[in-house]
């Protein structure tokens, strides 16, 4: 090989390997919508069919108490809808919810992301795998977030949380027509409300690994073409 067949395979074997995983969202829910069961404000309907568990909350229209800042925890595309809505939660509330893969392959679970603001006091919100089709115990905790002292109470940009799934859980894939149910317990030290609002899951799409990859085979053709004609 000369130095620039080298190079191209190197090239190559880098662009193979060197690959990523882009976070997209495919069911997002607004707080508050006033039904039992909301539909989502944002479903990719070809991959995923998904539910909300029996409210367990309050849907709530507070005056000025929902998130506004436009993003599913931190996912901004698509955009959060921007409205007075959110899900009023108390201590002792739980909310689960439910998502089912209909894509015809392997969906790889990237994070759960959701806003939360204190509105009247603190609260610690808890996140369950709850149940369903991933090799998971039951009600094996994940992760928690607790509202930062006045955050939420006049101020509608609410905190961000980005749970990654796969930082407790070892099976991250849902197969085709598998469900999972994940669950928030809200607990807090007294009975007022906080609130929580832009529930949304995402699937780690590796999307930059297939151009990668793609690119990697293109330049181990055209290494292949060049030994041919020479
Ligand atoms: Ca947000
Ligand atoms: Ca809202
Ligand atoms: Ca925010």
């Amino acid at each position: 090989m000369d130095t620039l067949h080298k190079f191209l395979a190197t090239a190559a074997m880098l662009s193979i390997t060197a690959s990523a995983s882009a976070a997209e969202l495919l069911v997002g829910w607004d707080g508050g919508q006033g039904f039992n069961a909301p539909p989502p404000s944002f479903q990719n309907s070809d991959l995923v069919e998904a539910t909300i568990g029996a409210k367990n909350v309050s849907s709530f229209n507070w005056s000025s108490a929902a998130s506004n800042d436009g993003t599913y925890g931190s996912i901004g595309t698509p955009a959060a809808p921007n409205n007075s809505l959110s899900w009023q939660v108390k201590d002792g509330n739980s909310q689960t919810f439910t998502i089912t893969n209909i894509s015809g392959a392997d969906l790889p679970l990237g994070s759960i992301h959701f806003d939360y603001g204190w509105v009247f006091q603190e609260m610690t919100i808890k996140l369950y795998y709850d149940s369903g089709d991933l090799d998971a115990k039951k009600n094996t905790f994940l992760s928690s977030v607790t509202t930062s002292t006045d955050y939420g109470s006049g101020n509608n940009d609410w905190e961000d949380a980005d749970i990654p799934i796969g930082t407790v859980l070892t099976d991250t894939i849902l197969a085709n027509n598998e469900s999972a149910t994940f669950r928030f317990d809200f607990i807090a030290a007294g009975t007022a409300a906080a609130g929580i609002d832009n529930v949304g899951i995402t699937v780690d799409i590796p999307e930059p690994a297939s151009v990668c990859l793609v690119t990697g085979l293109v330049m181990m053709g055209a290494i292949a073409r060049r030994r041919k004609h020479r």
